[in-house]
């Protein structure tokens, strides 16, 4: 019987996986995809492409949907500020979970998660009834020389270490223990604001 239930198990486990993966496939006048990281929310394509914490645009009376496609092995969510609308939770690397709503005042999304909002998981919700107009970001520079600041690249080469930062990003590695990884993207985002305040006081690199 043990092993029959069991057995049981295994069987139920993937459906349990499809059906949480799920998506609303309803049409929509706008839509969004983010991938979410402890880093905060990086868009994919469009104009959105590669921005961290893009600001969304959306016209009075859309129907939108933002989409979130998770960049590693952490729970993540996409949340509406004002409208308090929540997406599902994911977990795996590469799962996706959706908003759809109505764009009706320009709002907040972040992450619900304990502590991701801090660590940077936040951008803005533009509802107007024209588009807003857009200014192309800047690759920080040093030395003359673009910065690689990708977390991903696992190198952290170009990262200036404030206090312990860097100690904790270490034992993140096996991530067992998820209160640690928080505790580490805290000290990413110190991190991330060092390099920042560096890199502003070279303003002639910034023309
Ligand atoms: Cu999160």
């Amino acid at each position: 019987m043990k092993r029959l239930i069991a057995i049981a198990g295994t069987l139920l486990l993937p459906l349990v996986v499809i059906v949480g993966q799920a998506q609303s496939t309803a049409p929509v006048d706008r839509e969004y995809t983010l991938e979410s990281t402890m880093l905060g929310y990086r868009g994919v394509g469009g104009q959105i492409d590669g921005i961290r914490n893009p600001t969304l645009w959306a016209r009075t009376g859309e129907t939108v949907r933002i989409t979130i496609v998770n960049g590693e092995l952490m729970v993540h969510d996409v949340t509406l500020e004002k409208l308090n609308v929540r997406s599902a939770q994911i977990l795996d690397k590469g799962a996706t979970s959706s908003v759809t709503f109505k764009a009706k005042d320009s709002d907040t999304y972040y992450c619900s998660l304990p502590g991701h909002r801090a660590a940077g998981m936040e951008g803005r919700l533009e509802v107007s009834d024209q588009p807003p107009v857009q200014s192309a970001g800047v690759t920080p520079v040093a030395n003359g020389r673009a910065l690689n600041l990708d977390f991903e690249t696992g190198t952290l080469q170009d990262w200036t270490a404030t206090g312990d930062a860097f100690a904790l990003v270490k034992e993140d590695t096996a991530r067992k223990d998820q209160r640690a990884a928080i505790a580490a993207c805290t000290g990413r985002a110190a991190a991330w604001r060092a390099i920042h305040a560096r890199a502003r006081s070279r303003p002639h690199r910034f023309a």
